[in-house]
């Protein structure tokens, strides 16, 4: 066993069903794009959050893709990753014989393959807005990335935050609160799911594992994320996974 293995193999009982979102989805991409099949590299479904952005990011833009699951901890599969992604970690998406990894680069560059699936906003000042959070997210929070890792099957009901994961979480509040104040809702662009809702998706995971106590425009937008059919499918996966990490306290 390398560590790498496609869902492509699955039974066909098993893979998801089209709905009539995803056909609308594929349609934002040109048949030359679809044509040259991507492939993205993920790992743990429960654990990995940079995991669920990348895989979010390839859905919402319609584009039919292969995941290829690694594990990061087996030395074969990391030489495997380092031909994959030269910083070997996931995600990283080839397509049209193009790599590109940090899933920051992953999302501009689906923008650019897909305009039409709406990944970031059409109007420039929300755009420029979209841009600047989803780079909040790379860049920041470690605190609270460090001590609420993802952990999509577990619920923690009385879970002790420190005061610095406190102090991401208020900027995570304030950010949500202003997105949704401004535009409306149910996502933090509007009517459609952006860039900007696939990076805060494991939070929203995060926040539900740990119970972190929310506003209730936030608690609102939180359970938005949880109920979208693309996070109840990459949910379903999770929980049939069986890795177990001892060592919640990880960043992973
Ligand atoms: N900022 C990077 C973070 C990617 C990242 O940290 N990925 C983790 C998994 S969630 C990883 O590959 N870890 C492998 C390892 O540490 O060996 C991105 O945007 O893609």
């Amino acid at each position: 066993m390398n560590g790498i293995s496609s869902t492509s193999r699955r039974p066909a009982a098993q893979r998801a069903r089209p709905t009539a979102k995803a056909s609308a989805r594929a349609k934002a991409v040109s048949p030359a794009v679809r044509a040259e099949g991507a492939r993205l590299s993920i790992s743990s479904k429960n654990y990995s959050s940079w995991s669920l952005r990348g895989w979010l990011m390839v859905k919402m833009a319609g584009l039919p893709f292969e995941e290829e699951r690694v594990d990061v901890d087996s030395p074969d599969a990391r030489a495997e990753l380092l031909l994959l992604a030269p910083s070997i970690l996931v995600p990283c998406l080839t397509h049209r014989g193009i790599r590109v990894w940090n899933t920051l680069a992953i999302g501009e560059y689906l923008h650019e393959v897909a305009p039409k699936a709406g990944l970031l906003p059409s109007d420039p000042v929300q755009r420029a807005h979209c841009r600047s959070i989803c780079g909040e997210m790379v860049s920041g929070f470690s605190a609270m990335r460090a001590s609420l890792p993802m952990n999509m099957r577990a619920r923690l009901k009385s879970f002790k935050v420190w005061s610095k994961a406190q102090a991401d979480i208020d900027r995570i509040i304030e950010i949500w609160t202003d997105c949704l104040g401004t535009y409306g809702g149910p996502y933090l662009f509007g009517e459609k799911p952006t860039l900007a809702d696939a990076m805060f998706a494991p939070v929203a995971s995060r926040f539900t594992t740990y119970a972190v106590s929310l506003p209730p425009l936030c608690a609102s937008y939180r359970d938005t994320i949880m109920a979208m059919p693309l996070v109840q499918q990459w949910m379903a996966d999770a929980l049939q996974e069986p890795e177990e990490l001892d060592e919640l306290d990880m960043d992973f």
